[in-house]
């Protein structure tokens, strides 16, 4: 039974996947798709989503490859994302609204843990302390091939980012990364196949998220 007098929490979603998945479209779909319905959505993405977690995307994104080695980006990616949490993330969930992020901390496992092999632990133990208990509701996994994925990525507008830049066996093991851990959690995690089109996808995320929080 809910407790009269806390206020409702909203739903927390994350979106993952490799390089040009296409997250950004499908988090700026879902959000239109529950605002219609009539709920209060809120969209971020890590690493940023608060001024100060901002500041230090702008470090880890842009330069040159090996500007940090995956220990201190995995601690940069942390300490970004607690502020975004305490700013953004739970102050919006605790007014009873829905936050859709790209990327969360299942990326700094794949990326930093695996493809970067820091290890899980190490991961893990860095999510206990800036993340504590807390988990996402749903995460939704897009997945695809790497060169389709950076294919996109590569076609839109903008400057290559750092990640971008770094080579096919990289992010062959990101992709592997994410797949294992959707394996490992398959209550909070869902894949969906991100090779089709803009609205086909649209349409399985949307179903995933009925179907697994009752709305959407
Ligand atoms: N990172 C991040 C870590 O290493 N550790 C961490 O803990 C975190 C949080 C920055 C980098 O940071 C790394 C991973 C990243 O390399 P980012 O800026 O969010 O993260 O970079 P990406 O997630 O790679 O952003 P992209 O824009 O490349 O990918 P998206 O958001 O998955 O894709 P999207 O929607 O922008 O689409 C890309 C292009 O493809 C088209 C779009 O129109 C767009 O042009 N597109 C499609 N085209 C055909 N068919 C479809 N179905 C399409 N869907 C989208």
């Amino acid at each position: 039974m809910s407790d009269p007098g806390r206020p409702p929490r909203g739903k927390f979603i994350t979106f993952e996947g490799g390089e040009g998945a296409g997250k950004s479209t499908q988090v700026r779909l879902l959000a239109e798709r529950l605002r219609v319905a009539g709920r209060e959505v809120v969209t971020t993405r890590e690493p940023g989503g608060s001024p100060g977690a901002e500041a230090i995307r702008k470090l880890v994104v842009e330069g040159s490859v090996d500007s940090w080695d995956g220990t201190t980006e995995a601690l940069l990616m942390f300490a970004a994302r607690r502020d975004h949490l305490a700013r953004t993330i739970w102050p919006a969930l605790a007014r009873g609204t829905w936050v859709l992020c790209d990327r969360f901390a299942d990326s700094t496992m794949a990326y930093q843990g695996q493809a970067h092999g820091l290890g899980r632990s190490v991961v893990a133990r860095l999510y206990e302390l800036a993340v504590g208990d807390f988990r996402p509701d749903l995460t939704l996994v897009l997945d695809l091939p790497v060169p389709v994925g950076l294919a996109r990525a590569r076609a839109r507008p903008g400057v290559e980012d750092r990640f971008e830049r770094l080579g096919h066996a990289f992010h062959e093991r990101v992709r592997a990364g994410f797949l294992d851990i959707a394996a490992a959690e398959p209550a909070r995690c869902a894949i969906v196949d991100a090779t089709g089109s803009i609205e086909a996808i649209s349409v399985a995320v949307c179903d995933t998220v009925r179907s697994r929080l009752g709305a959407g």
